[in-house]
């Protein structure tokens, strides 16, 4: 449908008021809520993932299309019906390690996971290994995202999938960790499913992790 892909056209431009403005129109015409995310927001994030992926495009632009994102967003996830709200990939609870202040990579991954059509708990940053327990047990959650910058705080990943596996949550969440000094072989070594060095290829390995790759 035309005025989908002109949605998606106007949030990898970055144009929050015509993504606001297009997904009105596209309600007025009749079309569902879950069909303008699926096909005219969710596509427009993923141009915007493989542009950012392979540094056509930076930090800024990627900010500026997750704001259209949200624009478009925040009209349609309160109209999403039932059935199309439980299409959603999954459910991810996200937060940046205990004594890690850093969020704007933290931020980054969980825009484009929810451009990609997760929903995202985000849980902020400095979150103890309990409360990322907790975060899973009330939102049934199929991923936990962890980041960290800190080579100081990368235990804090660790820890925290301890404590997924003493609360008995570790068989029913994957778990996926990035962040600056984060690499495969640290998250091989602590036992994560998935590592992502850009928030980009976060959504891919989360995809793949739970077979929608
Ligand atoms: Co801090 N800081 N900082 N800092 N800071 C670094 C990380 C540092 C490398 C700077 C340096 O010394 N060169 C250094 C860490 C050294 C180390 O541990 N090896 C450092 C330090 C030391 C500190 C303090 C200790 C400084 C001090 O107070 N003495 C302090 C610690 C505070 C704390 O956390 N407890 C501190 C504080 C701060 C500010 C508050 C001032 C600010 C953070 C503001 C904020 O986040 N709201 C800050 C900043 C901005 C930085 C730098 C300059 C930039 C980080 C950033 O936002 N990058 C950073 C130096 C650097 O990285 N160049 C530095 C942009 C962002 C888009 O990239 O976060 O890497 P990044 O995210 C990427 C990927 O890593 C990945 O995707 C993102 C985008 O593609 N990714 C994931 C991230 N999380 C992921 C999760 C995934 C998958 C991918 O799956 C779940």
């Amino acid at each position: 449908m035309a005025i989908l892909q002109e949605l998606a056209d106007a949030l990898v431009a970055g144009n929050a008021n015509k993504v606001k403005e297009l997904t009105e129109k596209a309600l007025v015409e009749g079309i569902s809520a879950g069909q303008i995310i699926k096909e005219g927001l969710i596509p427009g994030m993923a141009v915007v993932g493989e542009r950012f992926k392979k540094n056509e495009i930076y930090v800024p632009e990627v900010l500026i299309a997750a704001r259209a994102m949200q624009a478009g967003l925040s009209i349609v996830k309160p109209l999403l019906t039932e059935a199309e709200a439980a299409e959603r990939l999954g459910v991810v609870c996200i937060g940046t390690v205990k004594g890690d202040l850093h969020d704007i990579g933290k931020n980054l991954v969980a825009m484009m996971l929810e451009g990609a059509g997760f929903e995202v708990i985000d849980l902020g940053v400095d979150v103890a290994p309990e409360k990322f327990v907790q975060a899973v047990k009330e939102h049934n959650a199929d991923f936990v995202a962890l980041s960290a910058l800190l080579t100081t705080t990368m235990v804090n990943m660790k820890e925290t999938i301890q404590a997924l596996t003493d609360a008995g949550l570790r068989d029913s969440v994957k778990v996926l960790v990035g962040g600056a000094p984060v690499t495969q072989a640290f998250a091989d070594d602590i036992g994560a499913d998935g590592y992502a060095p850009d928030s980009g290829t976060a959504v891919d390995v989360a995809k793949k992790l739970i077979g929608a790759a």
